[in-house]
């Protein structure tokens, strides 16, 4: 089902004034539809369906669901983890949370959704308002007029079945989590409200942004930077540039030191507060700078799950507890892997000064020649660049992981990446690239893709899924264009509290001993600048089966699904600690 009647409003909700959100989160009624027949009837869509959250009236009346009597399901999170008969439920399941509102005097109201994995149906009070495809990004449906005072039953049709024409396909290395994942809000709003509104500095100092807004006049809005006695007009719906000599003095948001300041936006009766950070980001040849400086990005990859118990990651509680596992192995970069993350992860990113690579999932197997898919991933794009677009950590977004060269591939992704420059036209682009390494010691990468992205992403298993370590060392990369060469991957798989000889595969040391060789080469490939290993933590996968090993778990982690600390990541913090 294509998306219909959603809209992406990134600053509708977590940038607002308290007391214009109410949460709808909590103990969601719950009823999973393997069969899909609470929407059907056997005549065809059915007019009295689930969606309806209809009681019997009378004795006699035959209804034969009853969310009342059905799961309790917590919102945030995926349903696989709160039941055990739903670990591997991956079709439709309906949602249900009643909700009392007081009268709706003026504005409007929407539905904020966080994200919903993968596809949804959204009713309220038995109609049905809009869908929405794509499982990681925000996004809002209004409901403006149809919420009186009293009583409302807001159902949500949720599947997450993986399908050869959706993004991600059929195949990935990590859970496929289904639900209300993220947070789901109540939003009231001025009736023009600003619908967008960033600001962000580009490569040459000067500032650039947008206020847009939703429902007609203002035409004009207004910024200001209290703390820095600063404030600014603009035209709203338009795109508007400061030039470097006039942007106010300041201190540079840093990789290490993220001076925040508090913006506030102004449009009409509308006010939306952001925290922004001033910096700078660019190549220059196979440098990353930033702010003038060249920076390493001693960084590490990240999946969405919560840093115990192999759940979905949500809040900023779980983002607290990555970001201190990788602020002590001394990161100074996360790959925040293969999907949009929850908000609270880039907010904590420009909080601790962490720089973060941003993903889409377009992963293995996508149908390049399919419109429709583009269409969706096009939007998934959208959502991912308005959502963080004023997030100084950003400094990366990456619109594709290990695809395989074509043609009708490059124009999709090419696609992606002009999208993407487009919504904002600061900050970098790359793609994780799959790249096969040579036999010999130099790997030339040749993929088109390099053509088209700032940064290079490489992909690399040393080690593990090809060469002996004791030819690690030895290897070099190269490409034609001299850019960045982030080694986005390499790794090996280790069982916590598993030791033995560095040649038993498994063993904590195996894994250890394989990242003291990525080392090595790493540092002496001169166009490399940075790396995200994989991956941080022991991930849920149903792709790694070998009992008493993975049961169900990437075991390429540094920490493992319970929080435990590998050797391996004690030899990646020496590292990066005597890197400065
Ligand atoms: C990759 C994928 C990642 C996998 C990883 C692995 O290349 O990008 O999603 O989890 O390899 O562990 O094999």
């Amino acid at each position: 089902m294509p998306t219909t009647g959603t809209t992406s409003l990134s600053h509708l909700l977590s940038r607002r004034a308290a007391g214009e959100t109410t949460s709808l989160d909590g103990t969601w009624k719950a009823i999973p539809d393997p069969y899909d027949v609470g929407g059907f009837s056997i005549l065809g869509p059915a007019r009295d369906g689930w969606f309806r959250d209809r009681k019997p009236q009378h004795p006699a009346e035959r209804i034969e669901y009853d969310f009342d009597g059905s799961l309790d399901l917590e919102v945030p999170g995926d349903w696989n983890t709160q039941i055990p008969e739903l670990h591997y439920y991956e079709a439709s399941l309906w949602y249900r949370r009643r909700f009392t509102t007081t009268e709706e005097k003026s504005g409007r109201t929407f539905v904020h959704f966080g994200a919903v994995n993968h596809s949804c149906t959204i009713y309220l009070d038995g109609d049905m308002l809009a869908s929405h495809e794509g499982g990681y990004g925000p996004f809002a449906v209004e409901i403006t007029g149809r919420i009186g005072a009293g009583e409302h039953s807001l159902v949500v049709l949720v599947d997450c079945i993986r399908k050869p024409e959706r993004v991600p396909a059929m195949r990935t290395d990590w859970f496929n989590f289904g639900g209300l994942h993220r947070s789901v809000d109540l939003v009231r709003v001025p009736s023009t409200f600003i619908s967008s509104a960033w600001i962000t500095m580009g490569v040459d100092g000067s500032l650039v942004g947008e206020v847009n807004v939703d429902g007609g006049a203002p035409t004009t809005a207004r910024l200001e930077i209290a703390e820095l006695g600063w404030s600014l007009e603009v035209k709203t719906n338009e795109r508007f540039t400061v030039s470097a000599t006039d942007v106010p003095e300041h201190e540079r948001w840093h990789p290490g030191t993220p001076r925040l300041y508090e913006v506030v936006f102004d449009a009409g009766d509308d006010r939306v507060v952001d925290l922004v950070g001033f910096r700078t980001v660019e190549t220059r040849g196979s440098d990353i700078v930033v702010n003038g400086e060249v920076v390493f990005l001693k960084g590490i990859s990240m999946h969405a799950e919560g840093p115990t118990g192999g759940k979905r990651a949500s809040g900023a509680e779980d983002a607290a507890t990555l970001f201190d596992w990788a602020e002590e192995l001394g990161a100074n970069f996360v790959r925040l892997a293969h999907y949009q993350h929850d908000e609270a992860m880039v907010a904590e990113a420009d909080k601790r000064g962490v720089l973060a690579w941003v993903e889409l999932p377009v992963y293995w197997g996508i149908e390049w020649s399919n419109e429709a898919t583009l269409a969706n991933t096009l939007e998934q794009a959208d959502e991912l660049v308005l959502r963080d677009r004023c997030r100084p950590s950003v400094v990366l977004w990456s619109v594709a992981n290990e695809t395989f060269p074509g043609d009708e591939r490059t124009a999709f992704i090419g696609s992606l990446i002009e999208r993407v420059r487009s919504l904002d036209p600061t900050r970098l682009v790359t793609c994780a690239l799959f790249t096969l390494p040579g036999q010999g010691i130099e790997t030339h990468i040749e993929d088109p893709l390099g053509e088209l992205i700032d940064v290079i992403g490489v992909n690399q298993y040393y080690g593990w899924y090809y060469s002996e370590r004791a030819e690690i060392a030895s290897k070099r990369w190269t490409s034609d264009w001299g850019k960045p060469i982030i080694f986005s991957e390499l790794g090996a798989g280790a069982k916590h509290g598993n030791h033995g000889d560095d040649g038993e595969i498994w063993t904590e040391e195996f894994q250890a001993a394989v990242y003291e060789a990525q080392i090595e080469m790493i540092a002496a490939n001169d166009d490399c600048a940075g790396l995200s290993p994989w991956i941080l933590k022991d991930f849920r996968t149903p792709m790694r089966v070998l009992p008493g090993i993975q049961d169900g778990y990437n075991r390429k982690g540094l920490v493992s699904e319970e929080g435990e600390k590998k050797l391996a990541y004690d030899v990646l913090r020496s590292w990066y600690v005597s890197l400065g």
